[in-house]
């Protein structure tokens, strides 16, 4: 048997590419914690709440947005880039977070969302104030279509669809053009073609470096360069509105805005992590992207993954979960980037609905497939994400009125179903598969009625479920999905095959079976999941080399082991069927 390495350096010092080892714990403050009883999450809550983080062990904390926003779009809509919203604290207590973090070693990464504005930020303001003002070209203006009037069906500029439904156009009657917007009317488009915006959000993000953060999480960034002559999209049959996805996704000038991003931001700072958030980011592109020597970002989040169990309509029309599709994408990705490039894992964030409702079981096994997935996901190479109360394997909300969704997407997918005709039960069940909601109830600290959240009434309901699923219950309890999390996010800080191995997938066409073999030349890791609430039976090839291999972790509670003790695990033999939705790990020394 090997030794086990001992822990890399920690997370504090100058290492430069700390976010390969590292696993970043993701909260979206508004459901985090809440510190002044008004029923929204906050910074002070956040700090209350740190020691959580530290039990876990992860390095690094991404923050979702908490600057002044009219909060259309949950503060993906800002009005002022350097602030913090009232509803979230101060700019006082966003210095003493990163004093806190940083005294706990960890790191901190900020959402930085610059493909848009709020339409109520001053830049856009003044850019609305008059086709003359010197800042009208900071956002996408355009006439109405040759020889129609702005405002009447067909005059938008382009056919494109918002990601949110409708036009991406919005006519302003008082200038007299149509703007773009991606997303919701209220998050106008800047256009990175003006210098003078780059330049813009250069500075504001050199002011962020100054006051200590760690990294960017950049939101929809492979937007902001478009076509600029934004020429119509190819509408599906029956559609209004074309994806315009074409005309800007890793559009004609993307590297150059992020090459420049890095080098005007932090040119000599190699330890700040550039996260790329990338909606239909291909994966050749997304070599060019996490190419090292090319100096964009260190990593992507792409969505193909997270999109294998949708039809054409997206997250509102789900399907079943075909084993052997996401198998196949997130090992195209693993060999595709292993050369050069990174890639970030995830199974949750605010944008998904809970993993364990949507790939495992939130039911009987809620525990054991929330612990498989993690670990299915945690050993993949690249870096983990964690999501808040995913580590506890916090479940989907059971909507039963649609009047208690607040997310703008599923208000306005709700509203244009029913326009066309959608009767509200089916509509209850697209929303309870694939809504964001899900992922924004409050995080459940313990089994108090708002779950220990807030002290006042909880902006948004508090999953049921919280009465069982919750941290309290879970720190001190070896056998929590909490105390899983913690295990694999330790077993990456110790063993750097996690971090470095090759990827092989094994039984890429068994449905039921999840496998695969890490290798970095020192060690061999073999990852075998049941992804079913059947027992299923494994053939694992070469199966006499895994023979005498160590079981490093499973997620079978140890009355449900074989032998019913965990240093007699090992026992069984590496090819014994799997329960339902069981995962074991073996290491063996490798044989390359
Ligand atoms: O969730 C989506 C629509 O179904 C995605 O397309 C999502 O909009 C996309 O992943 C971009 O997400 C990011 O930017 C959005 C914001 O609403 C999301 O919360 C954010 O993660 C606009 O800023």
């Amino acid at each position: 048997m090997t030794s086990v390495p001992q822990p890399p350096t920690p997370a504090t010092t100058s290492d430069e590419a700390w976010w390969r080892r590292a696993t970043i714990y993701q909260i979206w403050p508004r459901s985090f914690a809440d510190s002044d009883g008004d029923g929204i999450g906050d910074l002070g809550g956040i700090i209350e709440r740190l020691d959580h983080l530290v039990a876990l062990g992860v390095d690094a904390v991404w923050i979702s947005p908490f600057y002044e926003s009219p909060m259309d779009d949950a503060g993906y809509d800002i009005s002022d880039y350097r602030s913090v919203d009232p509803l979230f604290g101060t700019l006082d207590q966003f210095d003493e977070l990163v004093r806190e973090l940083h005294r706990r070693d960890l790191r901190l990464i900020i959402d930085i969302v610059v493909n848009h504005s709020s339409d109520e930020h001053p830049w856009f303001v003044e850019s609305r104030s008059s086709p003359d003002s010197p800042q009208r070209d900071w956002y996408w203006w355009r006439p109405p279509r040759e020889g129609m009037t702005g405002g009447e069906p067909g005059a938008e500029p382009n056919n494109w669809g918002s990601v949110f439904g409708g036009s991406a156009w919005e006519w302003d009657e008082a200038s007299g053009d149509y703007y773009l917007h991606l997303f919701t009317r209220k998050q106008p488009d800047l256009n990175w073609e003006h210098p003078d915006v780059r330049a813009a959000v250069h500075e504001m993000m050199r002011w962020w470096i100054d006051r200590g953060v760690d990294g960017f999480r950049l939101d929809v960034i492979n937007f902001i360069s478009k076509d600029v002559a934004l020429p119509d999209g190819i509408a599906a049959e029956g559609e209004t509105w074309a994806s315009g996805m074409p005309h800007f996704v890793d559009g004609p000038r993307i590297h150059e805005f992020l090459q420049e991003l890095r080098r005007e931001v932090a040119p000599d700072r190699d330890d700040i992590v550039w996260i790329g958030e990338m909606p239909g980011v291909t994966l050749a592109e997304a070599g060019r992207y996490t190419d090292a020597q090319r100096r964009e970002v260190d990593m992507v989040f792409q969505f193909e993954h997270v999109g294998v169990d949708h039809g054409r309509g997206g997250r509102f029309d789900t399907r079943p979960l075909v084993l052997r599709k996401l198998k196949a994408s997130l090992g195209r990705w693993q060999v595709c980037l292993e050369a050069t490039g990174w890639n970030s894992l995830y199974w949750c964030n605010h944008d998904q609905p809970r993993v364990v409702s949507r790939f495992g079981d939130d039911g009987e096994f809620r525990a054991r497939s929330a612990k498989m997935l993690a670990t299915v996901l945690h050993l993949h190479r690249g870096t983990p994400f964690v999501y808040q109360g995913e580590e506890l394997g916090m479940t989907n909300f059971p909507f039963t009125d649609l009047g208690d969704v607040r997310d703008i997407e599923t208000v306005n997918y709700i509203q244009n179903t029913r326009a066309v005709g959608h009767g509200d039960d089916d509509i209850l069940v697209a929303v309870n598969a694939g809504a964001r909601d899900h992922a924004r109830t409050p995080m459940q600290w313990d089994d108090s009625p708002s779950a220990g959240f807030t002290d006042g009434e909880p902006w948004m309901a508090v999953n049921p479920d919280h009465d069982t699923v919750n941290a309290a219950a879970q720190l001190d309890d070896e056998e929590s999905v909490f105390q899983h999390y913690r295990r694999l996010i330790d077993l990456r800080h110790h063993l750097p095959v996690v971090t470095d191995g090759s990827f092989t997938t094994v039984l890429a066409d068994n449905d039921e079976i999840y496998a695969y073999i890490r290798d970095d030349g020192h060690d061999a890791l073999l990852v075998l999941a049941n992804v079913s609430g059947a027992s299923a039976p494994v053939e694992v090839p070469d199966v006499e080399s895994w023979n005498n291999a160590e079981l490093v972790i499973t997620n079978l509670a140890s009355d449900e082991r074989p032998t019913g003790r965990p240093e007699e695990a090992h026992l069984q033999p590496v090819d014994a069927d799997l329960q339902p939705w069981e995962v074991r790990v073996y290491r063996r020394p490798s044989e390359v």
